[in-house]
């Protein structure tokens, strides 16, 4: 059976619930038929949160990573393509850390690419009836560090995938910016399921 680890981020700035969080559990707990689902927190610090992957890689060892990360302004499912190295951010971190134009790893690739089938990925998600899109840029802000790290363990184990995907907030959100987009919370779920069935 395959085994995916789908993790998602704690709350962060101004929001008081993570909405990739809410649908990494409910993933978990719902299940994904044929694949063992392992859901993993994760700490919204540009230092822990490479720390905090790679002891669960390690521990889980899993045939996929599916991160997912809280996006605020978006009304569809965000597949993102390329980590970027590099660290910028116009707020600070859950550590109050705020890098202005670090590099993540000195010397390293200045991006990386997902090594999945992105576009078929997209695809299948809005055939089932969600807006979807690929996208070529994750921020510079925590979930690209994440992606970066990832997908640097993509490279040091053959065989393992990692793909990242921002999401909206969910509907009801107590902490959604008024006037900015929701998603069904169950949508977002079966967007998620559907993903890591094809990954
Ligand atoms: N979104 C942030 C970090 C944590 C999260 O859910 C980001 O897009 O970088």
């Amino acid at each position: 059976m395959a085994k995916v680890l789908l993790t998602g981020f704690e709350p962060f700035g101004k929001y008081n619930e993570n909405s990739s969080w809410a649908v990494a559990g409910k993933v978990a707990a719902c299940g994904v038929e044929g694949v063992e689902v392992v859901a993993c927190l994760l700490p919204v610090s540009f230092t822990g949160v490479a720390i905090a992957l790679r002891k669960a890689v390690q521990e889980h060892t899993p045939d996929a990573v599916v991160m997912l990360g809280q996006a605020a302004g978006i009304d569809y499912i965000k597949l993102e393509r390329i980590a970027i190295n590099m660290m910028d951010a116009s707020i600070a971190d859950n550590d109050g850390f705020t890098p202005e134009e670090e590099t993540i790893t000195p010397g390293g690739a200045a991006a990386l690419f997902s090594n999945c089938d992105i576009k078929g990925l997209c695809k299948a998600v809005e055939e089932s009836g969600t807006a979807a899109k690929v996208s070529n840029s994750a921020g510079l802000y925590v979930c690209n560090r994440l992606y970066y790290e990832a997908l640097q363990l993509c490279n040091e184990r053959p065989g393992m995938k990692g793909l990242f995907v921002h999401l909206p907030f969910y509907e009801g959100q107590p902490s959604a910016t008024e006037g900015k987009p929701t998603m069904p919370l169950d949508e977002m779920v079966k967007a998620i399921q559907n993903i890591i069935n094809r990954i």
